[in-house]
């Protein structure tokens, strides 16, 4: 029989576009017009069909591979009804008809051998690909077990050297015998990876699945890029984000996230090292199905901020925003929308507690432990928080209840590099201050390293925003939602205050609380503000 190569279309002026999706695998019966490949380059997405109904006989690339015009793709072999004796190629240039065994255009193609062999169960084993002159290579994720059934593309292990990753992935179908690694193992170029049942064609030659390795990303924390796609007019089908936007998901899962209109940028990853997983992809659509027939969802939809395109007026750069600045902009949004929120301005005579802090500064030195006014703050926020519980809560979705929480997690918003992070100080309330301070360095300096795990990020109940040490006056903090209030604490001076008989000059420290209106009226916001005044003015009532 004779196969067709299909060959990637005319490109005008681009030379160069990725693979990345392939809807088909070996074997599969295909018809006319169906697509066998995606192709994306910086501008749009396109799928690229065959043009003759028939069988996959060999798929040539792999997803993420970069390809020009006339590129063979695939290998069809046409039904023998539809194909007249002389069969045209699928790409015009390609002038004769040629019988393309399906020999393999490069290694990774082997096991698309032999298309017109016997259909039957048999066995592969997936080895470790090629992986350059990469030394102490180690498994650090194992995304298969024994009995799961992988499809092509499907996520089966994570390897990483000392200076990058990869993901190896299934590129046929099939159900998981052995695995033959596990998380920790170091593996080298062929190692054994597993051994998967697949129903297809024999291969003669090449028995294994040859897996498909993602690009490999240069620094294993710093996921791949999701190239920029363009303005929604010129955007064609591109389905991405019109952000260039970092993510950390595998092909499979991007896939996905395609298919159901999903921007990775918002969905949390809780794979290892924050993977994001087809669950999490899931998860993601429907919790927004849930949040728009809810009360507190935000529902209606919001008229759209025109686009402008500014080099028009002067030069212009682009500045990519690192994902923690993207996902702070998403949420501070969410609570912006979802939340109706009030500001309560107010000023702590904190000469006493200063003087306190100041007696303290040999004793914190011998200890190793700077003391700053923040300390305090998170004692006296504690207590306030123990006698108005509905401030240490969270709005149950449904609108109904408040989820009041027994505990007390305070959520430190600390300026880094790379943006705002909120680090939280667990069972802050049973902390004394020494703990406290020792506790706030550790994390201020976790954020900045870059060295915050998920769970010292997780569980805040109420969050204080000090921008003390920068400067200002005052500010409106954004509550950190599903936290329903937020203390925001601007610079100390030295001001004159009416003592009865005359001005003197003592420390105040501006405060202010943002709370949701839907769970705090603003009588109750007054009253936590005088407890919380009361005890920074008095610090010998944080004793009792
Ligand atoms: N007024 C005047 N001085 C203050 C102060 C205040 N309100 N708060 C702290 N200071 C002083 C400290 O005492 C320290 O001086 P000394 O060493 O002489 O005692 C100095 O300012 C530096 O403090 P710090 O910032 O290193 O430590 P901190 O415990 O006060 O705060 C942290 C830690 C992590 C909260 C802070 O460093 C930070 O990142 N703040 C920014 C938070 C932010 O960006 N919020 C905005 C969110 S909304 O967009």
């Amino acid at each position: 029989m004779v196969g067709v190569p299909v060959n990637v279309p005319g490109l005008g002026d681009i030379d160069e576009v990725e693979v990345i999706e392939i809807c088909v695998r070996i074997g599969d019966a295909i018809s006319e017009g169906d697509s066998l490949i995606v192709i994306e380059s910086d501008k749009a997405s396109m799928d690229v069909p065959s043009e003759v109904s028939g069988t996959v006989a060999s798929i040539d690339v792999t997803i993420g591979e970069k390809v020009s015009e006339g590129m063979r793709i695939a290998v069809v072999e046409p039904d023998a009804a539809a194909v007249p004796e002389e069969t045209a190629p699928m790409h015009p240039s390609l002038s004769d008809s040629q019988e393309v065994r399906p020999e393999p255009q490069n290694d990774r193609a082997a096991a698309a051998a032999s298309p017109s062999s016997e259909t039957h169960l048999h066995t592969l084993e997936v080895m470790v690909p090629d992986i350059g002159d990469a030394t102490g290579v180690v498994v650090i994720e194992v995304a298969i077990q024994p009995g799961q059934q992988v499809e092509i593309n499907d996520l089966l292990v994570v390897l990483e050297s000392d200076k990058a990753s990869m993901e190896v992935s299934a590129e046929t179908a099939g159900e998981i015998l052995e695995v033959c690694v596990a998380e920790g193992d170091e593996v080298e170029q062929g190692s054994l990876i597993a051994k998967v049942q697949v129903l297809g064609e024999s291969v003669a030659e090449e028995p294994e699945i040859q897996p498909t390795a993602e690009p490999l990303q240069p620094h294993r924390p710093e996921p791949e890029q999701i190239p920029a796609s363009q303005p929604a007019s010129d955007a064609g089908d591109v389905d991405e984000p019109a952000v260039r936007a970092q993510v950390y998901a595998g092909p499979a899962t991007r896939r996905l996230a395609r298919e159901l209109g999903v921007n990775l940028v918002e969905v949390e990853g809780t794979g290892q090292r924050n993977r994001i997983l087809k669950d999490d992809v899931k998860a993601f659509v429907k919790a927004r199905l849930t949040q728009a027939s809810t009360p507190t969802g935000s529902g209606s939809a919001l008229p759209a901020l025109p686009e402008v395109d500014f080099s028009r007026f002067g030069p212009v750069r682009n500045l990519p925003l690192s994902r923690i600045r993207q996902r702070g902009a998403i949420n501070l949004k969410a609570s912006w929308i979802n939340l109706p929120h009030v500001t309560q301005h107010d000023d702590a005579d904190i000469t006493d507690l200063e003087d306190f802090r100041r007696s303290l500064k040999e004793e914190a030195q011998n200890k190793g432990v700077r003391i700053t006014p923040l300390a305090f703050i998170v004692k006296a926020c504690c207590k306030v928080l123990k006698a108005y519980p509905e401030f240490n809560a969270s709005l149950h979705p449904g609108g109904q209840d408040l989820i009041l929480k027994e505990y007390i997690n305070i959520g430190m918003a600390v300026d880094t590099p790379e943006g705002l992070v909120v680090p939280v100080i667990k069972a802050a309330d049973e902390k004394d201050i020494w703990t406290l301070s020792e506790e706030i360095a550790v994390l201020a300096d976790k954020a900045r390293d870059k060295k915050l795990g998920l769970e010292d990020l997780a569980g805040g109940t109420f969050s204080i925003s000090s921008l003390g040490a920068l400067g200002g006056t005052g500010f409106t903090p954004i509550v950190n939602a599903p936290e329903v209030a937020i203390l925001g604490v601007a610079k100390l001076a030295t001001r004159p205050v009416w003592l009865g008989e005359q001005f003197v000059p003592r420390q105040i420290l501006p405060l202010s609380l943002s709370y949701d209106h839907r769970v705090i009226n603003g009588a109750d916001g007054g009253r936590f503000m005088v407890d919380l005044i009361g005890y920074l003015s008095d610090i010998r009532r944080l004793a009792l």
